[in-house]
């Protein structure tokens, strides 16, 4: 358990939080967009340029080799920190968005008109898109799992919809919006009765669970290292290894071929399958940077103190006047998305911009979990290991100054 002055102790990590934004001390509360990083993270950039940098898996030379060496221990530390049974499970991708593209690109050759898929109404857009399209194209049936007036998912409304004929089923982790957290092993296990796969986009789980994909059973699992302290453009899909050998490669060029003629091309084996092209190298080798600062701390500890927090903010949040906390709070990841009032979400966010607080504001990347709350957008708070309690306080203080600013 992390007490108050290893929290302080870990702030002094992040330089980007001695910011001051309009001369107010920056508060950040847009976890969930992205995290900040910390030092051993920008340093690790620093040090990949100053000593790394070279491409991977094609050079003879020293500096080739080292990279080399490194993208694959990260490779194998992630491997090790979802808990896959082989590193060749472990696709580099840009991130979530992208892994869950080529999830649904690849499958679409397996797919026939008539055949359904499956996710859910909380969904981010890149969890509904990519269905939407290949449903299209080929004549498949997207269904969609209905939740309550309280964001849960309602799995008497599941059970009605899987079938023989379900061939994917596709849900988020946790909401980007409610920070409710499904319950990823029932969906799991009751697709599997009814021979569907499972992919579960775990963009919003991956630093808050010890995710172990052995437990779960899951087909393919998704996450971007910018949700977990990494930096930006890099993911992972991890997919079992019975199912990645049947998929046909994602994009073709250098890296993901064995052999090229004019006459016939033979493709890698897994994992460079599924990279074609020089890969993010500095991205994933600082990643390594940022898996080893989560596990120093401890992804429980993580959750713990994350819920914790929310609580608390759930609990000052929810006695302002006017307020809208959405979704179900008895068991919160550590996102709030609220509104005021009839207050534009986006004048409660700029009017918190200037008093040093950073929230995101609108869709939320979420627009049919909009328009099932009836609004076009809302204001979410998503706390991390850096915030405090008195941040809390001072987002209290700052909504009620803001109530008062738009009344006037
Ligand atoms: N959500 C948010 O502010 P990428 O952008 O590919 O790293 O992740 C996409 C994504 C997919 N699923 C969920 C549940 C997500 O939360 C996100 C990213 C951010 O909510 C940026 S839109």
């Amino acid at each position: 358990m992390l007490l108050e002055e290893d929290i302080l102790e870990i702030r002094k990590k992040f330089p980007i939080l001695n910011e001051k934004v309009y001369s107010h001390p920056l508060v950040y509360i847009d976890n969930a967009a992205t995290t900040q990083k910390p030092l051993q993270v920008i340093k690790a950039i620093k040090k990949y340029y100053y000593s790394i940098n070279s491409n991977v898996h094609r050079g003879i030379h020293f500096l080739s080799q080292k990279a080399t060496y490194q993208v694959e221990n990260v490779r194998n530390k992630i491997q090790k920190f979802i808990h896959a049974n082989e590193s060749s499970e472990i696709i580099f991708t840009k991130g979530t968005t992208e892994s869950i593209n080529l999830v649904a690109s690849c499958i679409s050759f397996f797919l026939k008109k008539g055949d359904e898929i499956i996710i859910s109404h909380m969904e981010h857009h890149s969890n509904i898109v990519p269905w939407q399209i290949i449903s299209e194209k080929i004549g498949l049936t997207l269904k969609v799992i209905s939740i309550y007036e309280n964001g849960l998912l309602n799995l008497e409304n599941f059970k009605s919809l899987i079938s023989e004929k379900t061939k994917l089923v596709s849900i988020s982790h946790i909401s980007n919006v409610l920070g409710i957290i499904n319950p990823i092993k029932w969906i799991i296990n009751l697709s599997h009765k009814y021979g569907s796969l499972v992919l579960i986009d775990g963009a919003q789980a991956i630093s808050n669970f010890d995710i172990n994909m052995q437990d779960l059973n899951v087909d393919f699992y998704v996450f971007s290292a910018h949700k977990m302290y990494g930096p930006t453009g890099i993911g992972v899909l991890y997919g079992k290894k019975k199912i990645l050998e049947t998929f046909p490669p994602y994009q073709f060029g250098g890296e993901m071929i064995e052999n090229v003629s004019f006459k016939k091309t033979t493709y890698s084996k897994l994992p460079f399958k599924f990279e074609a092209g020089t890969p993010n190298i500095e991205g994933i080798i600082v990643w390594g940077a940022a898996i080893d600062f989560v596990t120093e701390i401890g992804v429980s500890n993580i959750q713990y103190y994350k819920e914790k927090l929310v609580k608390y903010a759930i609990k000052r949040l929810g006695s302002i006047n006017g307020i809208k906390l959405y979704g179900d709070n008895t068991k919160n990841s550590g996102i709030i998305s609220f509104n005021l009032n009839s207050f534009h979400p986006f004048d409660v966010g700029s009017i918190l911009d200037r008093l040093g607080i950073a929230v995101r504001t609108g869709h939320l990347c979420a627009q049919p979990l909009m328009n099932f709350f009836g609004v076009t957008g809302m204001v979410r708070a998503s706390f991390s290991i850096y915030n405090t309690f008195e941040e809390i306080d001072y987002l209290f203080e700052s909504i009620l100054k803001t109530i008062n600013i738009i009344n006037k």
